[in-house]
């Protein structure tokens, strides 16, 4: 007998694996617990041998690993409640930024709140995230726009994985927007986000990767290229927010650093799919906030199909172009607004989730040596999860 600390029995077991099964499933599924690990998974057929402290019989209802939103803005101060207002009578995204709105007004609220009320107003949006089985998430800075700002909110995402328990994933976005005070000089901002703010962010361990949001209304190309040549310089993986209102080739460049992921690629060619098929960088689908900015353009799906590239999906919560928390809703989304299968689904929340946040070793799936963190589903058939958003809640079986 093999002893172990729990053992789950008669699941629809959704491993992600690659078992040759959609989604990795294990039909009458088992799996073994023991220090907050996977030891075993197999048939309930074959799991006799295993002496548990305690045990779950799933009775047929589909258990998965716990998701992951591996691209979000959770942290910001104030609200922009009054853009969708200005949406509504006919602004465009661009023009509110370009009128100071949009992202600028999101900084200058960050930056009047202490960190404490930075991770108080986050609490509610990560409870809810959790509440539909999110147990990691990645959280960017990118609303301090300077040293101090962008530090706080790093340190505030730490806090806040503090108070729930999450594994929060820190991504330094200091290259969000052009702050106001370098309103005139591009140059000087690349230079401080260069020189001081990415190497201070690394000394103190702030941050896991560095994002940038490569864009006509966002940084060019060449500045974009700056602040990840200085990423590499601190060790620190990239990745980027590419092609989401224009094609600049983001997609390409952020490849060409290897980096972990693409994020909205709507407008994105195969001329850079084929850089990132290379350096195996994850295509991240953010359908919330295409649906919320009215986009047309649909991200080149059958291409990603085609050269072999990870789907990820995520919520992108932000306070202007996606106030949503609700991942199960974006996984619906990718189906029915960009096409993806249900098993691309899941596996864009899980498996190739994980892989956008360099955690692939050790989370987004059910297999021997991955962090236990299981989730029961009041559903029997999977495709259940996908299809409605956010009405049916899983139970944590193990943390
Ligand atoms: N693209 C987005 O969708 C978010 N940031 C970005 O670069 C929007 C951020 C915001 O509008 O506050
Ligand atoms: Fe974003």
């Amino acid at each position: 007998m093999t002893k172990c600390d729990l053992l789950i029995k008669h699941a629809e077991l959704i491993t992600c694996t690659d078992n040759g099964q959609v989604c990795g499933l294990i039909s009458n599924g088992a799996v073994a617990v023991s220090d907050n690990k996977i030891i075993w998974t197999g048939s309930s057929a074959s799991c006799k041998n295993f002496d548990a402290l305690s045990t779950v019989d799933a009775q047929g209802q589909v258990v998965t690993p716990a998701l992951i939103d591996c691209h979000t803005h959770l942290i910001f101060g104030g609200n922009r409640a009054n853009e969708f207002a200005m949406r509504l009578a006919g602004a465009n995204y661009e023009d509110i930024a370009r009128a100071g709105g949009g992202i600028l007004s999101t900084v200058k609220a960050t930056r009047e709140a202490s960190i404490e009320t930075l991770v108080e107003a986050a609490l509610p949006r990560a409870e809810h995230l959790m509440s539909q089985g999110v147990r990691t998430v990645e959280i960017k800075s990118g609303y301090g726009l300077d040293l101090d700002n962008e530090l706080k909110m790093l340190k505030a995402a730490k806090l806040l994985a503090e108070h729930t328990g999450l594994k929060v994933s820190t991504t330094l976005l200091a290259a969000h927007a052009l702050p106001p005070e370098y309103k005139d000089n591009r140059a000087g901002y690349i230079d401080l986000i260069c020189k001081e703010i990415i190497p201070q962010a690394a000394k103190l361990k702030l941050a896991d990767a560095v994002d940038a949001f490569c864009e006509g209304i966002g940084f060019t190309v060449d500045e974009t290229r700056q602040v990840f040549e200085a990423a590499a310089r601190w060790g620190l993986p990239v990745k980027l927010h590419a092609d989401q209102l224009s094609n600049l080739s983001g997609a390409g460049l952020v490849a060409e650093f290897g980096g972990l992921s693409a994020d909205h690629i709507e407008y994105t060619d195969e001329a850079s799919i084929k850089k990132m098929a290379q350096a195996d960088t994850v295509a991240t689908l953010l359908p919330y906030a295409f649906y919320a900015l009215q986009e047309t353009q649909k991200p080149p799906i059958d291409l990603f199909r085609k050269h072999g590239i990870d789907m990820a999906i995520a919520t992108d919560c932000n306070p202007g172009t996606a106030p949503t928390t609700n991942l199960l809703q974006c996984l619906h989304m990718a189906c029915t607004q960009f096409g993806l299968t249900v098993e691309e689904a899941i596996l864009g929340v899980t498996k190739h989730a994980a892989k956008a946040l360099n955690l692939d070793e050790a989370r987004g799936q059910i297999a021997k040596g991955f962090d236990a963190q299981l989730l029961l589903w009041p559903i029997k058939d999977v495709a259940d999860m996908v299809y409605w958003q956010g009405n049916k809640l899983p139970q944590v079986i193990t943390d």
